[in-house]
């Protein structure tokens, strides 16, 4: 089958030749992604650009240069990845330590965070990590901060609602980002706007932090007003502990993730070892989690659920939802 490639992609390509770096070949390389045309005729060649990507990320972890800063890599462990974004001294770092028990530095001053650092934060019976950033401001985007916004499972924007001057500054922040191809939407289902040029959408909270300095409440109003279409907003202080459980619940909900458990015949499921599955998995993936051997040999299985499933048979194609108990037969 033809590729009939477009011209859009052609263009894309012919930079690759004059990528130096392995960061400078990553963008191209998702660029070229991002506009082939999307068919059968193009599937190898979308493999081989994949498989390109993923070598000049290996190479680019193994070299991280000075002139690049970190390594954009950070291996991502537990449930999901979500980055902690924002701008100067918003209270990222203090949210991690309140969500996390961490110690991550915590200054009155701007800049306090030079390094991406990893933390876990226990979600009831799941882990899920949390990635500290040094700020991200519209003059200082550095190319591993935007890497890493790419690779990420979710974003968590943090702004100081005390400031007035918060909504402002968002706005030339995610205008800058958007010449960068990067754009934080509230959920991946909502249709993109037609755009000429193709954008990474990233699954975003906005965090209006430090909301006990924000007394009669109308610098939260208005933050909510500016990015009602575009964010859901929650309110939180982290350094009193305020909104910290509704966070988590929204965190949990932002990942697209769903916790589901097998269990042998007569046995009841272990609850401290879920598997954690895409929202919109079914029967058979879960079985595929367990082992290829169920995946391969599925012949039914039972389902438990809250107020809908008691124990019936059921197939393979079963949607599933979070905290349903499987037990799967062969
Ligand atoms: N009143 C109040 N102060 C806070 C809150 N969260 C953080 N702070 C203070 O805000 C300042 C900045 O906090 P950090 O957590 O270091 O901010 P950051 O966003 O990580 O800053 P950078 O690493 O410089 O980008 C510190 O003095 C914190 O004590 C909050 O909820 N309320
Ligand atoms: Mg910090």
């Amino acid at each position: 089958m033809p590729a009939n490639l477009t011209p859009q992609y052609l263009e894309a390509e012919k930079k690759l030749k004059t990528a130096k770096t392995p960061q400078e070949k990553i963008e191209v390389l998702e660029e070229m992604l991002a506009v082939i045309p999307k068919h059968k005729g193009t599937e190898k060649l979308q493999a081989q650009i994949k498989t390109k990507i993923s070598k000049a990320r290996d190479e680019q972890q193994k070299k991280p240069s000075a002139k690049h800063g970190p390594s954009s890599i950070i291996n991502k462990q537990g449930a999901g990845q979500v980055l902690i974004v924002g701008p100067p001294n918003s209270g990222k770092s203090m949210l991690i330590k309140s969500l996390t028990g961490a110690e991550p530095e915590v200054g009155d001053y701007p800049f306090t965070t030079r390094i991406p650092a990893p933390y876990m934060m226990k979600y009831e019976n799941i882990q899920i990590q949390l990635v500290d950033l040094p700020p991200l401001t519209p003059d200082i985007m550095e190319s591993w901060q935007l890497e890493l916004i790419k690779v990420a499972d979710a974003v968590l924007i943090v702004v100081d609602v005390s400031s007035p001057d918060s909504p402002s500054l968002l706005e030339t922040l995610f205008a800058k980002l958007k010449e960068k191809r990067i754009e934080f939407v509230r959920d991946l289902d909502i249709l993109p706007e037609e755009s000429s040029f193709p954008v990474f959408r990233k699954k975003t909270l906005l965090v209006a932090n430090k909301k006990d300095l924000d007394a009669g409440g109308e610098n939260l109003e208005a933050l909510k007003f500016f990015f009602e279409n575009q964010l859901a907003t929650i309110p939180i202080s982290a350094a009193q502990g305020e909104g910290l459980e509704e966070l988590k619940k929204q965190i949990f909900s932002l990942l697209h993730i769903i916790r589901a458990y097998s269990k042998a015949p007569g046995r009841k499921p272990d609850h401290d070892e879920p598997f954690v599955l895409k929202r919109g998995s079914r029967v058979i993936d879960i079985a595929r989690a367990v082992h290829k051997d169920f995946a391969e040999k599925l012949a039914y299985a039972r389902l438990w659920r809250e107020g809908q499933f008691t124990g019936q048979m059921v197939n393979r194609d079963q949607p599933l939802e979070d905290e349903d108990i499987v037990e799967l037969h062969i």
